[in-house]
C-alpha cells in the first residue's frame, strides 16, 4: 500500500460549501442519492476534475448541472469527474448494503437498525465524496424508509420536516448550520427510545438532550444523562464552552469498532459506555461511562467547530480533549487517585508502543493506514504533551491560551502547529524547543544524580530519547519535573519547585540542605518520561510513608515494588516492602481507595516494559509469590479489612466506592495466602453482593482458583445475565484473565461457547483482548497463544480490518521476550504476512512489527 506523508498535504482543489444526501433505507439495501456544490478552492491550484473518494460502492449515476454525465472514470476506487471552472451541482447515485458491511465503516446494520461510523474515513463507503477533513460543508439529510423498520430517524443537527408516505413509509429531515468535515456525518435509523431531559446553557439556550437505546435498555441510561449534563457545565466553567445546537442525542450501539464517535450533535457510542446501573456494572464502568461521554461531549469543540487539517493533526483534537476528559474526572472524583490510574494506562499501554517497533511521535509523518493511528501515544501522550503546556504556562494562562485557539480557529480545520502558536501567543510560552514533544518518538529517559557538599544540593539530570524507526538521532526536550527535597530529621520540606530540563545535561543547585536531602520527583507525574536514580531503599520507604504528594508516594511504593520484582530482590527487598505495606495498613489518614491503590501491584505490561528481555513465567511466579507473601504476611489485616467493609460499615460515613476498592482487594490477597479461605471468603461475598463491582470483585478472585465455588459462581453469574451482552462479556473476561495453568485450554473452549461471536467487536476483545494480556495465556510456552491471535487476525483480517490490527502488536512486542517464546512470536507474525490478501491495515501493523 502506498506511504502519505504529511508533508505532501496540499489543499483540495475545490471547496464543497453544501451537500444534500437523501437516503432510502434498507437494510439489504441502500440507495443513497448525493447533492454537491461545489466550487474552485481560491486557496487550492485550479483543476479540470474532482476527484472524490469511494469504497465499495455501486455507481448508479453522474450528473453535472442537472446534465446526466458519461465522461467520468475510475480510478481504483476513486471516481474522477471533469469539469470546468466555476459553481457546479454534483449530483451522485450510489447504492449500498449495509448488512454486507462487517467492517463496520460506513452504514451498517446492527441489531436491525442502521448506525454510521465515518471517522476516519467511512464516509467514502457511504458516497463518492472528498472525504477527508479540510472539506467542510453544510448538510441537509433526508431519510426515508419503512416507518415499522425505522420508526426512528436522526442525523445531525436540527430535524427540519418530517411527513408520513406511501405503503407505511415516513421520512424525516435533518439540517446541521455548521459547515463540518465528513467524518462527523452521522445517520441513526431504528426501533429506538429516548430518556429526555434539557439543558439551559449559560446564554440562557435551552437544549433538548436525548439518550437513544433499545427499549429493553431505558432504564440504564440514567447515568449517562447525567454524566452528559455534568459535561456540559463543566465545559462551559472550566474553558468558557457552550453548546450551540438545539438538540444533542447519543445513540448505543451493541456493534462499534471503537468507544464511541464525535459526530455533531449526534454521538453514535458503544453501548459499554452509555448503559450503566448498579446491578450490571462496576464502580470503575460507571467512571468510564462518565469519562467517555465527557470525552465526546467536548470534542464538539476540540474537534467539531475546531477539527484537523489532515489526520496527521489527529493528536490536535485527540491529546487535547483525553486531556480535557482527565480534568473533569479529576475534578468531579479527586486529583490523586485519577492520576494514578491514567499514569497506569499511560505506562502499561503507551510506553510500551514507545519503545516497541510500531513507536511514531504523537504527529506522525507518514502512514499507510490511519486507522493504525488511534493509538495511546497520539491520545494518551498527546494529552500528557499538552498537560505539560498546561503546568508551565499555569492555569490561568493555560486558559488564555486555550480562549485564543479556539477564537483564532474556530470554524477551521487546523493544525497542532497551530495550536502551539496559540499558546505561545495566549499564554506567553516560549515553545521553540518543545515542539520536539511533536517530532520525536521514544520515552525519554531522564537520569537523576544527587550531590552534597556544605548546605548545597546538586542535582545532575542527563535526559536521553532512544532511537525509534526512522528516527535514530534525538535532539534533547524541555522535561518540566515538579520536585521537593525532604529534609530526612524533620520529614517535611520547603516547597516545591518545578525545574525544567531543556539540555542533554544540566545542573540544578539547592542551599539551605545541612543533611543530604530526600528527593521527591516527577511529583504528579508533571513529564511522561522515564526517570532512573540510586534511591536507597530507606528513602523510597520514607517517600512512601511520608510524601505529601499523593502520586509520588504511590510512586515510591511503585519503586520499591519493582525494584524487588524486577532486581535479584532478595529476602531485603521484599521486607522493605513489607514494612511499607505495614505502615500503609497502619496509616489511618489514608482513605481506602488510596490505601488499595497503594497496596496494588504494577501491572504485568509494565514489569515487561520496564526489563530489557524478560520471560513471562517467571515473571508471573514472582508477581504471584510476591502476592501470597504479602496475603501471609499480614494476613489477620486483610481478613479484618474483608470483614469490616462489608456492607454496613458503609453507612458509617467510609464511600460505598471507597471500600468496596479495597475490599475486593483484600479478598485478592486472603486468597492468594489461603486458598480455600479465600475461595469460601469470595464466595460469600458473591452470594451477599448488592451490586457489580462486589460481584466481580469476588468472581475474579474465584475465576483465578480451583474448586465448586469456581464453578458455581460462573455458571450462577452466566444465568443470571444472560442475554446482557455487556454483563456476558464480563463472564468471558473474568475467564480470560485468570492466572491459572490451563487457562489456554479453558479460552479454548469458551471460543466455542454458543454465546460467542467473531461479529460482534466487544466479545472479541472480552476473551481475546483479555486472553493477549494474561501473561499465562498468551505466552504458554507450547506457543499456542501466540498461534490462537495469529489465527484471529487472520479470520478477522477482511471481514473487520480495524479490529483485526489492533492484535498486531502483543506479537510485534517478540523482541523484548526470550529467544524460545520470541522466535515462536516471529514465526506466527511471518506466517500473517504470507497471507494471500492482507488488509492495509493489518499489513501495516505486521510489516512495521517485522521491522
Ligand atoms: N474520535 C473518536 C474519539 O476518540 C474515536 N473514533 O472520541
Ligand atoms: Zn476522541
Amino acid at each position: 500500500p502506498a506511504i502519505i506523508r504529511r508533508k505532501d498535504y496540499a489543499p483540495f482543489p475545490w471547496r464543497v460549501p453544501e451537500i444534500r444526501l437523501d437516503f432510502d433505507l434498507g437494510l439489504e439495501t441502500t440507495r443513497v442519492e448525493a447533492t454537491l456544490s461545489v466550487e474552485p478552492n481560491p486557496d487550492a491550484q485550479a483543476a479540470d476534475e474532482i476527484r472524490l473518494d469511494g469504497d465499495g460502492l455501486v455507481l448508479e449515476s453522474v450528473s453535472v448541472d442537472g446534465e446526466r454525465r458519461e465522461d467520468w472514470r475510475r480510478e481504483g476506487e476513486d471516481l474522477i469527474v471533469p469539469l470546468t471552472s466555476g459553481k457546479h451541482t454534483l449530483a451522485i447515485v450510489t447504492r449500498i448494503a449495509p448488512s454486507q458491511n462487517t467492517q463496520l465503516m460506513g452504514l451498517y446494520a446492527s441489531g436491525g437498525m442502521l448506525c454510521t461510523q465515518c471517522e476516519a474515513e467511512g464516509f467514502r463507503r457511504i458516497t463518492f465524496f472528498p472525504d477527508r477533513p479540510d472539506v467542510l460543508s453544510v448538510y441537509t439529510v433526508r431519510m426515508t424508509g419503512s416507518r415499522k423498520t425505522f420508526p426512528v430517524l436522526l442525523s445531525n443537527g436540527n430535524p427540519v420536516d418530517e411527513g408520513a408516505l406511501e405503503d407505511d413509509r415516513h421520512f424525516v429531515e435533518w439540517h446541521d448550520p455548521w459547515p463540518k468535515p465528513s467524518y462527523l456525518f452521522a445517520l441513526v435509523a431504528g426501533d429506538l427510545v429516548a430518556r429526555t431531559d434539557s439543558f439551559t446553557t449559560m446564554s440562557g439556550r435551552k437544549v433538548e438532550l436525548g439518550v437513544w437505546v433499545r427499549a429493553e435498555d431505558l432504564p440504564r441510561t440514567g447515568h449517562a444523562m447525567e454524566s452528559l449534563k455534568r459535561s456540559m457545565t463543566w465545559d462551559e466553567e472550566t474553558f468558557g464552552r457552550e453548546y450551540d445546537l438545539d438538540r444533542f442525542n447519543i445513540v448505543a450501539v451493541g456493534d462499534f469498532n471503537m468507544g464511541a464517535m464525535e459526530n455533531k450533535g449526534l454521538n453514535i457510542f458503544n453501548t459499554k459506555y452509555v448503559l450503566a446501573d448498579e446491578d450490571t456494572v462496576t464502580d470503575d464502568d460507571f467512571d468510564a461511562v462518565e469519562g467517555v461521554i465527557g470525552h465526546e461531549y467536548f470534542h464538539n469543540w476540540s474537534g467539531n467547530r475546531v477539527t484537523c487539517r489532515d489526520w496527521f493533526q489527529l493528536s490536535l483534537k485527540e491529546g487535547f480533549t483525553v486531556l480535557r476528559d482527565q480534568l473533569f474526572s479529576q475534578d468531579l472524583h479527586g486529583h490523586a487517585i485519577k492520576r494514578i490510574g491514567d499514569v497506569r494506562v499511560l505506562r502499561s499501554v503507551q510506553f510500551p508502543e514507545d519503545s516497541g517497533p510500531f513507536a511514531h511521535p504523537i504527529r506522525p509523518d507518514s502512514y499507510k493506514e490511519i486507522s493504525n493511528f488511534y493509538t495511546a501515544t497520539v491520545y494518551n501522550k498527546g494529552a500528557e504533551v499538552i498537560r505539560m503546556m498546561r503546568g508551565l504556562a499555569g492555569e490561568a494562562a493555560f486558559r488564555k491560551g486555550s480562549d485564543l485557539y479556539f477564537e483564532r480557529h474556530d470554524g477551521e480545520a487546523a493544525t497542532c502547529e497551530d495550536f502551539v502558536r496559540a499558546m505561545e501567543d495566549g499564554a506567553g510560552l516560549d515553545l521553540k524547543q518543545f515542539r520536539r514533544w511533536y517530532e520525536q518518538a521514544g520515552t525519554p529517559q531522564v537520569t537523576v544524580e544527587q550531590g552534597h557538599e556544605g548546605e548545597e544540593v546538586t542535582l545532575t539530570l542527563r535526559q536521553s530519547v532512544p532511537a525509534t524507526p526512522g528516527q535514530p538521532d534525538k535532539a534533547p526536550m524541555p522535561i518540566p519535573l515538579r520536585i521537593a527535597l525532604f529534609d530526612p530529621a524533620s520529614g517535611t520540606h520547603s516547597g516545591e519547585e518545578l525545574i525544567v530540563l531543556n539540555e542533554a545535561e544540566q545542573s540544578f543547585t539547592f542551599d539551605g540542605h545541612a543533611a543530604p536531602p530526600i528527593l521527591s520527583i516527577n511529583r504528579g507525574f508533571t513529564a511522561p518520561v522515564a526517570i532512573e536514580r540510586d534511591i536507597s531503599r530507606d528513602d523510597l520507604m520514607f517517600l512512601a510513608a511520608h510524601d505529601d504528594d499523593a502520586f509520588a508516594r504511590h510512586e515510591a511504593m511503585q519503586e520499591l515494588l519493582l525494584g524487588y520484582l524486577l532486581g535479584d530482590g532478595g529476602d531485603d527487598a521484599r521486607d522493605a516492602i513489607g514494612t511499607a505495606a505495614g505502615a500503609i495498613l497502619a496509616d489511618d489518614s489514608l482513605d481506602h481507595e488510596m490505601r488499595a491503590e497503594l497496596l496494588t501491584l504494577p501491572p504485568f505490561a509494565y514489569l515487561a516494559e520496564r526489563s530489557e528481555t524478560y520471560d513471562p513465567g517467571a515473571m508471573v511466579e514472582k508477581r504471584e509469590g510476591l502476592r501470597t507473601w504479602l496475603g501471609e504476611t499480614f494476613a489477620s489485616d486483610f481478613v479484618r479489612l474483608h470483614d469490616e467493609l462489608a456492607g454496613p460499615s458503609r453507612e458509617r460515613g467510609i464511600s460505598g466506592k471507597q471500600a468496596r476498592r479495597m475490599r475486593s482487594l483484600a479478598l485478592a490477597y486472603v486468597a492468594a495466602a489461603d486458598p480455600e479461605a479465600g475461595a469460601a471468603r469470595a464466595a460469600a461475598q458473591y452470594r451477599a453482593a448488592s451490586g457489580m463491582t462486589e460481584r466481580q470483585g469476588a468472581l475474579s478472585v474465584l475465576a483465578g482458583l480451583d474448586g465448586p465455588e469456581r464453578e458455581e459462581a460462573l455458571s450462577d453469574f452466566y444465568d443470571r445475565f444472560e442475554g446482557n451482552a455487556l454483563v456476558i462479556d464480563k463472564w468471558f473476561t473474568l475467564q480470560a484473565i485468570a492466572l491459572r495453568p490451563k487457562v489456554l485450554e479453558e479460552i479454548e473452549r469458551l471460543a466455542d461457547h454458543e454465546a460467542f461471536t467473531m461479529s460482534n467487536p466487544n466479545r472479541v476483545r472480552a476473551l481475546y483482548a483479555a486472553m493477549a494480556g494474561n501473561p499465562l495465556a498468551f505466552h504458554d510456552e507450547s506457543g499456542a497463544g501466540y498461534r490462537m491471535i495469529a489465527d484471529l487476525i487472520l479470520e478477522l483480517n477482511l471481514k473487520n480490518p480495524q479490529l483485526a490490527a489492533r492484535f498486531v502488536p502483543s506479537l510485534g512486542r517478540f523482541r523484548r521476550v526470550e529467544p524460545k517464546r520470541s522466535a515462536l512470536m516471529k514465526a506466527e507474525l511471518e506466517r500473517i504476512s504470507q497471507a494471500p490478501t492482507l488488509s492495509r491495515d493489518v499489513a501495516e501493523q505486521v510489516s512495521a512489527s517485522l521491522g
